[in-house]
């Protein structure tokens, strides 16, 4: 048996990286017929036959999986947004944030082309990174962050999350210009992407891979989810402990630790307006 990862998968085969290279696979019988899916990302145990033929034997326990894109096994979230064009949509983004933050996963920021507006790229940083968030600032025009990128993907496998057009596939390029992904401009592409289903594939990264298959913009809160928001913030839980009441919402309870460290500054006030936001999506005030 060797053992590998499904990096892509397609009508039935698929494939799937070892220690000596792809093989092109089929799945044996059984996974076939399971309820529960192969997700690329599973790390699998393969059977090769002497005339070459390679099946799927076994899943290997997966430590967790995603809806959208569907990927098992995920080390992080990878947020991409630009300093400009597109200006950043921090609403977006603290969604993607809270999102990854419920479902478990580690995130990391990253603030792109930052060539076209550098102290816009180091206020998003200095939001970010206080909460704290890995930030990285990046160009892939001056290529300025693109080791230290290299090195947040080493060993990894890692979700892409952001909009389109803030160069997520020329930051890929850039950390491996062998995969020639596609770019473009924002227009053309919103244009395309109407009309193309594209399927997860993990792309080798510096020993680690990286799905490019946005997802992850909608939050899925059921309501009644609203004491739960909260821990989505991770700069918040050292406050809550000092609120007057038990169940705080900070919302504009008395003696709230939170606004008071909203007052003095020490909580960004985008981020706890995007938490009333979000708060109103879940538990509505009548
Ligand atoms: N100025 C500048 N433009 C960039 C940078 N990175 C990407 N772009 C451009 O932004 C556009 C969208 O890039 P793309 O990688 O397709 O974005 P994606 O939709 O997130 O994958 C392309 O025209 C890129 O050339 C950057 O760091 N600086
Ligand atoms: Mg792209
Ligand atoms: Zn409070």
């Amino acid at each position: 048996m060797r053992e590998g990862i499904i990096v892509k998968g397609l009508g039935g085969r698929y494939e799937v990286e070892t220690a000596q290279g792809r093989l092109q696979c089929t799945l044996r019988g059984k996974l076939r017929l399971s309820v529960e899916r192969v997700l690329v990302g599973d790390r699998v145990e393969v059977s090769v036959d002497s005339s070459g033929t390679a099946v799927v034997e076994r899943i290997l326990p997966r430590r967790n999986e995603l809806v959208r894109p569907p990927v098992a096994n995920i080390d992080q979230v990878l947020v991409v947004f630009a300093a400009q064009r597109p200006a950043p949509n921090l609403t977006l983004l603290d969604r993607i944030l809270v999102q990854a933050e419920l479902l478990g996963l580690e995130s990391v920021v990253v603030v792109n082309k930052a060539d076209l507006d550098r102290p816009g790229a180091q206020q998003l940083q200095s939001i970010y990174g206080a909460i704290p968030y890995r930030t990285i600032i990046t160009s892939t025009k001056t290529l300025e962050g693109i080791t230290e990128l290299r090195q947040a993907l080493q060993g990894k496998t890692s979700v892409l999350a952001g909009p389109s057009g803030v160069g997520k596939s020329s930051l890929l390029n850039a950390l491996n210009p062998a995969l020639r992904l596609e770019t473009g401009e924002v227009s053309t592409k919103i244009q395309r992407g109407k009309h193309t289903t594209r399927r997860v594939e993990l792309l080798a990264v510096d020993q680690g891979y990286v799905a490019d298959t946005p997802g992850f913009s909608q939050l899925y809160l059921e309501p009644g989810q609203a004491e739960r928001l909260q821990f989505a913030f991770p700069e918040f839980l050292r406050y809550r402990e000092e609120c007057r009441f038990r169940g705080c919402l900070h919302r504009q309870e008395p003696d709230c630790a939170v606004l008071k460290a909203l007052e003095r500054g020490e909580i960004a006030p985008s981020r706890h307006a995007h938490y009333l936001l979000f708060l109103e999506e879940v538990a509505p005030r009548y």
